[in-house]
């Protein structure tokens, strides 16, 4: 029987070490238990490969259950492993930069922004409407404003692109990782990403241009994620009406205190 073909291959590789998330996951199936291992190194920061014991996985698990409000059992049970699944954004969870005391963010105004490149998937006119709209999300709160160029020197690059795209951290196909930003700074700062993979809309199909560059943008100014679950910086993806959008509260005082 397959279970027992599996258990068996769990046994080994916690016998030799190389996949120690099997000696946490007990009944845990072998693809879930690589996921989640992948989910980890990729946004809680697990060190990759050999030296990572099962305390380490354990331990990660755990911090991944607190950060959103979890039962805290260390282990890859059922309502973990369905948070894992949820499309979510690329950023890690984990603090970016804990070395530095001072958090990014832009000394420049205007930020200047240029869409580099478009999808198929909507006509280019919504796709600049969504970037207009999900960038005025923020400059409506804040005293920052934000400049449509050509430029290719703009500080905010917006782009979609599928799988491996240069700057080392490749989109993963349809659902998953939906986009990812770049905290504010010079080169890749400030950039934001969308996969081309996923089905882009401006409805609750698939899944929402605006709503995602919102929460893009979020990150490209220097804002963290949050582990309240109704705010925009929540880093899984959830649909809510687009019209009238409101910035939520946790969002809000985020961005002030940085700008
Ligand atoms: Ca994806
Ligand atoms: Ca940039
Ligand atoms: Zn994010
Ligand atoms: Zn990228």
């Amino acid at each position: 029987c397959i279970d027992t073909v599996v258990f068996a291959i769990l046994k080994l590789q916690c016998f030799i070490h190389t996949v120690p998330a099997a000696c946490v996951l007990g009944a845990v199936k072998l693809q879930e238990s690589f996921d989640a291992q992948q989910y980890l190194q990729r946004f809680y920061k697990m060190k990759q490969g050999r030296g990572a014991g099962s305390n380490v996985l354990s331990e990660k698990v755990k911090e991944m259950q607190t950060f959103f409000k979890l039962n805290v059992t260390g282990s890859l049970d059922a309502e973990t492993m369905e948070v894992m699944k949820k499309p979510r954004c690329g950023v890690p969870d984990v603090a970016r930069y804990q070395v530095f005391s001072d958090r990014a963010k832009w000394t420049v105004n205007p930020v200047s922004y240029r869409i580099v490149n478009y999808t198929p998937d909507l006509t280019t006119q919504e796709v600049d409407n969504a970037i207009d709209a999900a960038l005025k999300v923020w400059s409506d709160v804040i005293p920052l404003t934000f400049r449509k160029t050509t430029d290719l020197t703009a500080d905010i690059l917006i782009s979609f692109a599928a799988g491996e795209h240069g700057d080392f951290s490749p989109f993963d196909g349809p659902s998953g990782t939906l986009a990812h930003a770049f905290s504010p700074g010079s080169g890749l700062g400030g950039d934001a990403h969308f996969d081309e993979d996923e089905r882009w809309s401006t409805t609750s199909k698939g899944f929402n241009l605006f709503l995602v560059a919102a929460h893009e943008f979020g990150h490209a100014l220097g804002l963290d994620h949050s582990s309240d679950p109704s705010a925009l910086m929540y880093p899984t993806y959830k649909y809510v009406d687009t019209t009238g959008f409101v910035l939520p509260s946790d969002d809000v005082k985020g961005i002030q205190s940085l700008y």
